[in-house]
């Protein structure tokens, strides 16, 4: 049977279930080893919530020439003075680019290409922003409240969270007496 995708209901309820709708949700306790502060982080609640991804996947994972569509929510916090973030990831296929764009509240995307050559970009509600491929990305909540961003990729780009697990970022985004800095 068909089912009738609707982006606004996707966006303001973040809610819609199906069987091409994947909703997963990353704690705490799952981004072990990402952020720089060993301390703060032991210090805190394993099972917060940091952010939450619904997947739209009209195709099968790999399938060439499709695309996904996602709505990442990422809540707000630090782990000592590092803004929370999601794991980040380069493509297993490393040439496949992806769009995101802001829906809610404030935030930093955070690129790092082969050379691990760091910058970011400022997410805002409107804000559209081109990942080329070969660029790891990454997203920091920077403000007070949710952020909500949306993307789109190819269907055939896959994942690589493995390098970033082992080599990170090259640089961190941390608040300096209220300024998002990257260090
Ligand atoms: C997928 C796209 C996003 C992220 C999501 C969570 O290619 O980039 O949907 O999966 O923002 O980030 P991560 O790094 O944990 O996959
Ligand atoms: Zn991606």
């Amino acid at each position: 049977t068909n089912r009738i995708f609707i982006p606004e209901v996707f966006f303001t309820n973040n809610c819609l279930t199906g069987e091409d709708v994947i909703k997963s949700t990353r704690v705490l306790g799952e981004l072990d080893g990402i952020f720089g502060d060993r301390q703060a982080f032991d210090g805190m609640d394993k099972d917060q919530v940091i952010y939450q991804v619904s997947s739209y996947l009209p195709v099968l994972e790999n399938t060439p020439g499709g695309l996904f569509m996602g709505i990442t929510t990422l809540y707000p916090g630090k782990v000592g003075s590092e803004f929370f973030m999601t794991k980040g990831h380069f493509h297993s296929n490393s040439d496949r680019a992806e769009f995101y764009w802001g829906v809610e509240g404030e935030g930093m995307l955070i690129l790092m290409n082969e050379q691990r050559e760091v910058w970011a970009e400022r997410i805002f509600p409107g804000s559209l922003h081109y990942i080329p491929g070969k660029v790891a990305h990454r997203v920091a909540n920077t403000g007070y409240q949710k952020l909500v961003f949306s993307a789109c990729w190819p269907s055939d780009a896959g994942h690589d969270y493995a390098t970033i697990s082992a080599a990170g970022f090259a640089q961190r985004l941390i608040d300096v007496n209220g300024v998002p800095t990257l260090v």
